[in-house]
């Protein structure tokens, strides 16, 4: 008698080998303000079963009042079709087996504080053990949304003499989570200013006599700007005039937006100017006619203009004043307290000469140009202090 041994059976306790596609869906960010914004899925997926899967379908839904947006990169493992869903394929994955997480970004509508929208993923990969685990739901809440518009140039202080011009250059951004309203800014012209300029790209500006708050000033409108949008940049400029030395002059832009701000401690843009005394510098441009190399008291100064003296700039430290000529070849510029050097610049038939009554120590009669060039040497003038800086020329 033959004996055959049969395979023993399997228990009944031992389950077949299945796949089971555990999905699992966060979002981030978490909040979106009622005005509506954006947040993205991610949807990480697993086999935690003892087989392979079939291939993978995922089907991602959203709330009403989002959808799907383009433009963004999803690992090659994935393939995505995007309309009112987004329904993503995988190949199958081994038991154990985890897929590459899919990010998804999507649009969301405006909405109420308050209300939740809600992700929804739904995998599908053949016959599992388990589908409890094959939808997963994420959620977002409405909260609500912010505007906070501010100037990116901070304020600062100057000090300028009558003559200077001053102004305010900056650019607002909207910090906030949600589009601001239009956007104003008013700027009233402070007593000892006159209007100069103001910005006409990108703002709408107006100066009148009560555009700023009822007061003589300017008036600048722009278009909304959505959140962490820059505005184009406005430039307001007044130049300082009739005020006296030791006026503290505030040339202030205010902004203010239709849309409730979360900050407006921050709407405000300065430039406070301290008016200086200021120091002259004058002189003669005088022709040594009878070439004795000294200025004698009859020796006249010579013509402003093309055959003359071009132009005569007293210059130093980062700024300086074109000087005005008068009709005698006498000089006058008007600048801050400082360190200065006159510069002439003269034309034919006039040159430069070395002489004890020219206070010019280096000149260049060949320049191959126009102009022929001569300057003095430095000199510091306190506020209300004078110097007088001549040239002596010669006339071919
Ligand atoms: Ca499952
Ligand atoms: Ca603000
Ligand atoms: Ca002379």
């Amino acid at each position: 008698m033959t004996t055959v041994s049969l395979l023993a059976a399997t228990p009944a306790s031992a389950a077949p080998p299945r796949a089971d596609l555990v999905v699992g869906a966060s979002l981030a960010p978490t909040e979106v303000p009622d005005t509506g914004g954006s947040s993205a899925v991610t949807v990480d997926l697993t086999n935690s079963g003892t087989r392979a899967s079939q291939d993978i379908t995922l089907v991602l839904s959203l709330s009403s009042g989002t959808w799907f947006t383009d433009g963004f990169v999803i690992p090659p493992s994935w393939s995505c079709t995007y309309g009112d869903s987004a329904i993503c394929t995988h190949a199958p994955l081994a038991a154990g087996e985890a897929a590459e997480p899919l990010r998804i970004p999507f649009g969301v509508g405006a909405g109420t504080v308050g209300d939740d929208v809600v992700v929804t993923a739904v995998v599908s990969g053949g016959a599992e053990s388990s589908t409890a685990n094959n939808t997963a739901q994420a959620s977002l809440r409405y909260i609500p949304g912010t505007v906070d518009l501010h100037f990116l140039s901070e304020s600062r202080e100057e000090q300028q003499i009558n003559g200077e011009v001053t102004g305010l250059s900056s650019y607002v951004i909207n910090d906030g989570t949600s589009p601001s309203g239009d956007l104003t800014v008013t700027v009233p012209l402070p007593a000892g200013t006159v209007r100069y300029s103001e910005t006409t790209e990108g703002w709408a500006c107006d100066f009148g006599d009560d555009l700023a708050a009822g007061q003589p000033g300017w008036r600048c409108t722009h278009a909304p700007l959505r959140p962490g949008e820059n505005s184009a940049g406005i430039d307001i400029a007044a130049t300082i005039s009739g005020a006296e030395p030791g006026d503290v002059i505030d040339l202030t832009a205010t902004l203010s937006t239709t849309t409730p701000e979360t900050n407006l401690d921050n709407n405000t843009l300065r430039t406070r100017v301290t008016v200086l005394q200021p120091a002259t510098v004058r002189g003669t441009v005088w022709v040594d006619s009878d070439r004795d190399g000294v200025r004698d008291a009859d020796e006249p100064g010579a013509p402003p203009g093309e055959q003359g003296i071009y132009q005569i700039t007293v210059g130093g430290q980062g700024f300086g004043a074109v000087a005005t000529v008068n009709a005698d070849g006498t000089y006058t510029a008007t600048v801050r307290p400082g360190t200065y050097q006159t510069e002439f610049y003269i034309r034919d038939p006039y040159s430069f000469i070395s002489s004890p009554d020219s206070d010019v120590v280096y000149y260049l009669n060949q320049t191959g140009g126009y102009n022929k060039y001569g300057r003095s040497d430095y000199f510091t003038l306190a506020g209300g202090e004078e110097a007088v800086v001549d040239a002596g020329v010669i006339r071919y």
